[in-house]
């Protein structure tokens, strides 16, 4: 594979899709092929697989049922879009993935690490993105963001304790691993946080040109 795999993470309202947008428009100036993508969804089956996440619902969904679920989507992802971008030479932007299994269903729900990773070998190999922007913010930040919104989806009615979980969960895993990762404060202006984006476009488009 050839092409440049980037992932954009963090918990409810952190500005993941606000940004991937710009990040998007700022690698298409510099003449990138880019496709923008997220998960749970991405094709038109895993959009059908993320409103059965999403839906609140009046049975309480097995947190292992929601774990396979996510992976189900994620298998249709990479075989029908995410794979075949890379392989011709395509940045992928994607707005959350395996890390929000870590975050969600690890730290979160307390499903064990070794199931998820066991999971992410089967349905992966040893694809893993080459580089995850982490959008770290206070929850209440981000949930009165995702609030402001309307109508809270089937996680965004979890309260605090699970939502410092994810939070938690992703800077443990973004500070065990500086290389791949960087964590960009979220809780700023719209324009803070671009300008630092900005600052780590240099180090993107030379991994994008190989
Ligand atoms: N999930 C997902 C799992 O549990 N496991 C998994 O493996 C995966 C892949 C859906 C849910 O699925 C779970 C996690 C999620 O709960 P989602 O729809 O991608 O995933 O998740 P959300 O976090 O709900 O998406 P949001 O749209 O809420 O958050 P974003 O994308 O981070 O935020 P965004 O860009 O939409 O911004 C929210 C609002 O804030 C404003 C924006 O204008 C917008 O109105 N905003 C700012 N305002 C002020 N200052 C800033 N810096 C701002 N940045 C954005």
């Amino acid at each position: 594979m050839s092409g440049l795999f980037i992932t954009l993470e963090g918990p409810e309202g952190a500005g993941k899709s606000t940004n991937r947008e710009y990040l998007a428009q700022r690698l298409r100036e510099q003449g990138l092929d880019v496709v923008l993508t997220r998960e749970p969804g991405g094709t038109p089956v895993a959009e059908q697989i993320r409103e059965l996440l999403l839906a609140p619902s009046d049975e309480s969904m097995a947190a292992d049922t929601e774990l396979l679920l996510m992976f189900a989507a994620r298998a249709q992802h990479l075989a029908k879009v995410i794979r075949p971008a890379l392989a011709r030479g395509a940045v992928v932007l994607c707005d959350r993935f395996t890390d929000a299994t870590y975050a969600y269903q690890g730290g979160g729900r307390g499903l064990p690490v070794e199931r998820i990773a066991m999971l992410e070998t089967f349905v992966q190999g040893d694809l893993r993105p080459d580089l995850t922007l982490v959008f770290d913010l206070p929850i209440e930040i981000g949930l009165s963001r995702a609030a402001a919104r309307g109508r809270l989806d089937r996680f965004e009615q979890e309260g605090t304790a699970f939502f410092e979980a994810v939070r938690h969960a992703y800077l443990a895993r973004a500070q065990a691993d500086p290389q791949r990762y960087s964590i960009l404060d979220a809780g700023q202006s719209l324009e803070a946080v671009q300008r630092d984006i900005d600052s780590l476009l240099p180090a993107m488009l030379e991994r994008a040109r190989g």
